[in-house]
């Protein structure tokens, strides 16, 4: 920063933080899964913290917290800032959070500072940008730009609980969908800043940078079924083990993910059953992520990854089913929105890096309804979805200023 700053926003920043913290499904760890306890708890203490700054907030038809200040001109298509406060499990509390905070560090910022935005801003905190408890693709932030898959809410938890029924518990309504669609004439951009959850921002020194481009993802589910049978008894040329198969298969996505630099392939997931040590493994579950930045590279190496898993299932005499279940497209941000976010940047004095994003972001559903950027916060050893995730006072009080200045260069303040 050219001008050294005291610190107040970034310890702001970081102490709104440690409260939406608290709120856990799990004792011990921040899991805060899409319409749990734990989640209904963090989106009363965002709406709170966001009445506070003066945003006329409500909880939405699917459990997003919405704030809203209006501008000089409250016919001007509206600056929405976002990210989300749903978490994966065992988590890092600033993946989502910090983009919601700083949201609401924003409107904080124009208040106090007596300065009222040419056009609306509004902050929201979305609440399944994770998908870690359904099988569904950025919901509540598609439900604003127009996407919402009505199936979403007739999939399932691994409890067996459907989305309807736990939006139900929430305080949530289905009926209410339609109305969160949002008129593209009335919004003019969307700006999300996130952990860059990766190591390049470390490498080079910086507290933050410019996204170009966010990758896109194929998410899949797969079922490899073999014989249950005796360990002591079955010889082993015998078996149809459905977790040496599946296990080959995970060894066959890492090799075909690793082909090619820019693509990446996991097995997050996989449940085996009965999952007893004396009893061949009758059926394994397991789920695939494949990202690239490259579509036509991600659906190829996507394919690749079927085909070989297929040979593996006829060569071991297993049965295998792979469920495709989310298609998300690679996504370029905005070039003029980037041009005021490298403004901002190199106003406070940082030389500006564009760089891609390796993760999926709320940007992308966003992106069917406004212009859409997003500015990289440095975040220690590029940890995420680890509870090691963390950043610095000074490096959030710096993505507070830079977001600041960007936001008064987008609503002319
Ligand atoms: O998986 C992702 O890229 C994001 O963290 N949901
Ligand atoms: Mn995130
Ligand atoms: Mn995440």
């Amino acid at each position: 920063m050219t001008n050294k700053s005291d610190l107040t926003l970034g310890r702001r920043v970081m102490a709104m933080i440690e409260e939406l913290a608290r709120y856990s499904d799990e004792p011990g760890r921040l899991t805060r899964l899409y319409l749990s306890d734990a989640h209904r708890a963090a989106a009363e203490a965002t709406l709170g913290l966001m009445r506070q700054a003066g945003l006329d907030s409500h909880i939405d038809a699917l459990g997003s917290v919405i704030g809203r200040i209006e501008g000089s001109n409250p016919d001007a298509p509206a600056l929405l800032i976002g990210s989300h406060i749903d978490t994966v499990i065992d988590a890092g509390r600033y993946d989502g959070t910090l983009g919601v905070v700083l949201g609401i560090v924003v409107a904080e910022a124009l208040r106090s500072q007596g300065i009222v935005p040419s056009c609306p801003i509004e902050i929201a905190a979305f609440g399944d940008e994770e998908n870690a408890r359904f099988p569904t693709n950025l919901s509540t932030s598609y439900a604003l730009s127009g996407h919402y898959n009505p199936t979403w809410l007739d999939s399932v938890d691994q409890a067996g609980i459907r989305l309807r029924d736990a939006l139900a518990r929430f305080g949530g309504d289905p009926a209410g969908i339609p109305a969160l669609v949002r008129d593209p004439k009335r919004y003019r951009s969307y700006l999300e800043v996130h952990i860059e959850q990766g190591p390049q921002l470390e490498a080079k020194g910086l507290p933050v940078g410019i996204v170009s481009a966010i990758n896109g993802v194929t998410r899949a589910r797969a079922t490899v079924i073999g014989e249950a049978g005796h360990a002591g008894t079955v010889p082993m040329a015998m078996r149809r083990d459905a977790l040496a198969a599946a296990a080959e298969m995970v060894v066959a996505v890492e090799h075909t993910g690793s082909i090619r630099t820019d693509t990446v392939a996991t097995v997050g997931v996989a449940q085996v059953q009965p999952g007893a040590i004396n009893v061949i493994p009758a059926r394994v579950d397991f789920t695939l992520d494949a990202r690239s930045p490259d579509d036509a590279v991600r659906h190829a190496m996507v394919n690749d990854i079927l085909a070989e898993c297929e040979n593996i299932a006829r060569k071991r005499g297993v049965s295998l089913t792979i469920e495709p279940f989310m298609d998300s497209p690679a996504t370029p941000m905005n070039r003029n929105l980037m041009a005021r976010l490298e403004e901002a940047v190199t106003g406070a004095g940082i030389p500006p890096l564009h760089l891609a994003s390796g993760a999926g972001h709320d940007a992308v559903a966003m992106a069917a309804l406004c212009p859409v950027a997003m500015l990289f916060v440095r975040c220690k050893g590029g940890i995420s979805h680890n509870p090691a995730e963390s950043i610095t006072v000074e490096d959030a009080d710096v993505a507070a200023h830079v977001l600041i200045e960007a936001v008064k260069k987008l609503t002319s303040c």
